[in-house]
């Protein structure tokens, strides 16, 4: 992206009201609505302008107004770290407002054209669907933002052909006349019907909604024709499943492959379909199926009792409309992995090389989710189908789709694969601004008892012995301190599946000694959030005296153990919450039993408990009142509770 234009026009006249950063290049006609460059302040000017952490370095910088953006409603498509400070993002009037009152903020530019040479892109004036589908706001923009262009994939169109000449399969991204992308192919219809061109129209829309130059997701991938429906757009199971048998003849195992089947079996299962189709699967092409168009009055049905849509391994596709609604004619239910734009699509048509046609069907909403396919292989080559179809759902738009019973799947196509884990923690015990907690790591409260773990289930905070205080309870790759101290968890695509909803400046994420998750704002130490009830504080743990324990102090379960003299005997409060006098040797020779404890202490009565967080008395030795005030394993492998004044033993381990 050249940016340098636009940094010429900068007079300081173009400000808008005070304290707003300047917006510039509105009048231009090559303006992209809605599509902006947030540009940030030097060193200088961030410093003049108080900015937190303004001698940070560039990335750190451009991470942090990222962030802001982000909070703001921003979907940012990218960052500039190098010889200009910024970020590009697609922004409504409101969050381009908030954007433009960040101090960090220089000017913000209205995007005005894109390379013709990078592999992605942004198309003005594109169909409503490429537009609905590189956004999460339901509200358009009039562009489709690509990063990738589907480029060495191959999409099978099992269709009716494809018009090869077609000049949307030809223009190069640059607008140049180039190669066909349609090549090879097959008819399996039989007779002497072999062209895989196109006598009816279908394949050919499906086909550019793949991969159109103008019309399509995936701007250059390759596309293979597979004939099986004929001029009248129909076929049978055994024209059908050879066509997705010559698919995996063909198709050369490792390679990035993706096949399309806008068809549909209504007359319920199809053992022969579905055994090509899964075939196919396991031969590593993945398989996108539209989820068919209705009843004979055309009213949606669940798409598990038509066939091949019942097939799980597949991705199978409703349509969605224009403003996120379920096209009334789109089948649902359990089997619809992700709704895409499926009505009044338009794209390339096959009775003339520029012709187009706007047509309605789950048959165009499956195309969409298969050039997204072809956007994700380019980047994961190596994804088997089953990863594909868990990169499909998890980046898809949870819920965004009405007039679906909630009891379904209501994703809608998000086609952007951009989400990066930031850096983990380093902290053991906290997480701060733009860290980050990892599947399968963790932080401890400062007194060891309590930790907080990262798991693909979710953010749990336990206490020894793995027992839950609190969880988040939904699924995440890893947890997130926002620069504005939200604390997030995402999946492994980058979509957010919970967060603390708190915010308003940075602030960092503890585990206390109490048993409990904080937030606390970096600036005023408020603490903003907290996960649970805080658990009664825990004496402090008995660090000295290697055999002995005095009052007042505690032995943590699964902490710290005790020794006898002659290092013959250890006291342990074990992780199963037992407390035992182990023998060198021997094993256990004396032990409480598993108790509902946390920690072992001998409280300033004299009496030896064993206590759980909450505050209950798991056990004691029952010796309150009789001067004891400490603990010692003796090196005769007994635990004796003895008055140091005077030496008494008041109380011996049996
Ligand atoms: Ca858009
Ligand atoms: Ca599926």
């Amino acid at each position: 992206m050249t940016l340098t234009p636009v940094a010429d026009a900068l007079p300081a006249a173009l400000g808008g009201a005070p304290d707003l950063a300047p917006l510039v290049g509105t009048g231009s006609r090559s303006a992209i609505a809605g599509e902006y460059l947030v540009m940030l302040k030097d060193q200088a000017g961030l410093k003049a302008a108080g900015v937190d952490g303004a001698t940070s370095s560039a990335q750190s910088l451009v991470a942090s107004a990222v962030e802001r953006g982000k909070d703001a409603g921003a979907d940012v498509h990218s960052q500039f770290t190098d010889a200009l400070q910024g970020y590009s993002a697609t922004l409504t009037g409101d969050e381009l407002k908030d954007i433009r009152e960040d101090p960090a903020v220089d000017y913000v530019a209205v995007n005005q054209r894109y390379s013709s040479t990078a592999t992605s892109g942004t198309q003005k004036d594109a169909e409503w669907g490429l537009d609905r589908i590189d956004q999460h706001s339901s509200k358009l923009n009039g562009s489709y933002y690509y990063t990738n262009t589907g480029k060495g994939v191959t999409a099978y169109v099992v269709d009716t052909g494809i018009r090869s000449t077609h000049t949307d399969f030809s223009t190069t991204l640059s607008g140049a006349k180039g190669k066909s992308r349609v090549s090879g192919g097959t008819s399996t219809l039989g007779g002497s019907d072999t062209s895989t061109e196109d006598c009816e129209g279908h394949g050919t829309h499906v086909a550019g909604t793949i991969g159109g130059t103008t019309y399509g997701v995936a701007k250059e991938v390759s596309l293979v024709p597979v004939r099986v429906l004929d001029c009248e757009g129909g076929s049978t199971s055994s024209i059908v499943a050879n066509g997705l048998d010559w698919i995996a003849k063909h198709h050369k195992s490792g390679t990035p492959a993706v096949a399309n089947l806008s068809l549909t079996n209504e007359g319920g299962a199809d053992p022969v379909v579905e055994g090509a189709v899964k075939k196919l699967i396991a031969d590593g092409v993945t398989v996108v199926i539209a989820a068919g168009n209705g009843d004979a009055s055309g009213n949606g049905i669940p798409a598990c009792d038509v066939s091949p849509s019942d097939v799980k391994a597949a991705i199978v596709v409703g349509a969605s409309t224009k403003t996120d609604k379920k096209a009334t004619f789109s089948n649902y239910g359990d089997c619809v992995d992700v709704y895409a734009p499926g009505l009044s699509i338009k794209s390339t048509w096959s009775t003339g090389d520029t012709r187009t046609a706007t047509l309605s069907g789950t048959s165009m909403a499956t195309p969409h989710v298969t050039g997204a396919v072809a956007l994700y292989l380019q980047n994961h080559p190596k994804a088997t189908p089953k990863q594909v179809q868990d990169a499909i759902v998890g980046t898809a738009g949870e819920n965004m789709i009405t007039k679906v019973s909630t009891k379904w799947p209501r994703r809608l196509l998000f086609a952007t694969q951009k989400a990066k884990a930031p850096a983990a923690t380093t902290s053991k015990t906290s997480i701060t601004n733009g860290t980050v907690l990892r599947n399968g790591s963790k932080i401890t409260s400062p007194n060891g008892l309590y930790t907080l773990a990262q798991s693909g289930k979710d953010l749990t905070l336990t206490k020894p012995g793995g027992r839950v205080l609190w969880h988040s309870g939904r699924g995440a790759a890893w947890t997130r301190m926002t620069s504005t101290g939200n604390l997030v968890s995402y999946n492994a695509y980058g979509r957010r599946t919970w967060s603390s909803a708190t915010g308003g400046g940075a602030a960092t994420l503890k585990v206390t000694d109490q048993g409990r998750l904080t937030i606390t704002t970096n600036s005023t130490k408020k603490t903003v959030w907290t996960s649970n009830k805080a658990q009664k504080t825990a004496p402090a743990q008995n660090i000295s005296g290697r055999s002995t324990l005095n009052a007042g102090k505690a032995l943590y379960r699964g902490g710290r153990t005790l020794r006898s003299p002659n290092g013959q005997y250890s006291l342990a409060f074990r992780d199963n919450g037992n407390l035992t006098v182990t023998q060198t040797g021997k094993g256990v020779i004396w032990s409480t039993g598993a108790k509902n404890a946390d920690w072992l202490t001998l409280n300033k009565a004299g009496n030896l408990t064993l206590v759980n967080s909450n505050g209950t008395t798991a056990w004691t030795s029952k010796t309150s009142g009789r001067g004891a005030n400490r603990l010692r394993l003796v090196s005769t492998g007994k635990l004796e509770l003895v008055k140091t004044s005077t030496d008494k033993v008041i109380w011996t381990a049996r």
